[in-house]
């Protein structure tokens, strides 16, 4: 297999995990990280989940974002087929909120690693910064580009609240 993927790949359980896997992607865009987005669902799409994360790391891929809501498997079952670095979402579910997306996600047996995000848009970031740590250990432009962003996070904060904001 071509090692020609990008190094992120970006997995959801369904279409209606894209409102909050979308800030992933635009988070990874913001720093110049290409990355591939895939609808593969744990229950729905099996064969397509065990093709994808049996052949992520021959595909080129160095970190994987998972995210999925409910009865969350996709991230769990993705780590237990590969060992790239796993990152799950947890969306934000109508039931409960996400709570069941999150425990489904994080409480993994040891052995079998995923690094659990927060629930929802935060998450959705917030894994997109971590892949971006990751591949800017052995990337020092990425590294660069990083800080900035974080520079100009710190910046956006305002001294003092506005009554029009
Ligand atoms: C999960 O079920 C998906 O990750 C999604 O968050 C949730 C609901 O999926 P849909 O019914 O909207 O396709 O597998």
């Amino acid at each position: 297999m071509s090692a020609g993927a990008p190094p992120v790949a970006i997995i959801m359980g369904s279409q209606s995990d894209w409102a909050t896997m979308r800030h992933a992607a635009e988070t990874l865009d913001a720093l110049g990280v290409p990355h591939d987005d895939r609808i593969v669902s744990a229950h729905r799409t099996p064969d397509r989940l065990f093709a994808f994360a049996k052949g992520a790391r021959d595909a080129g891929f160095k970190v994987i974002i998972a995210g999925a809501g409910g009865a969350a498997h996709l991230p769990g079952m993705a780590a237990a087929m590969t060992t790239l670095p796993v990152l799950g979402v947890p969306v934000e579910s109508k039931a409960l909120s996400g709570q069941d997306s999150l425990l489904s996600i994080v409480q993994m047996p040891a052995g079998v690693p995923v690094g659990t995000l927060a629930i929802g848009r935060a998450g959705a970031v917030n894994a997109a910064l971590l892949a971006a740590s990751i591949l800017a250990l052995e990337d020092r432009a990425l590294s660069e580009r990083l800080d900035a962003w974080r520079r100009a996070r710190t910046e956006e904060v305002a001294e003092r609240p506005r009554d029009d904001a």
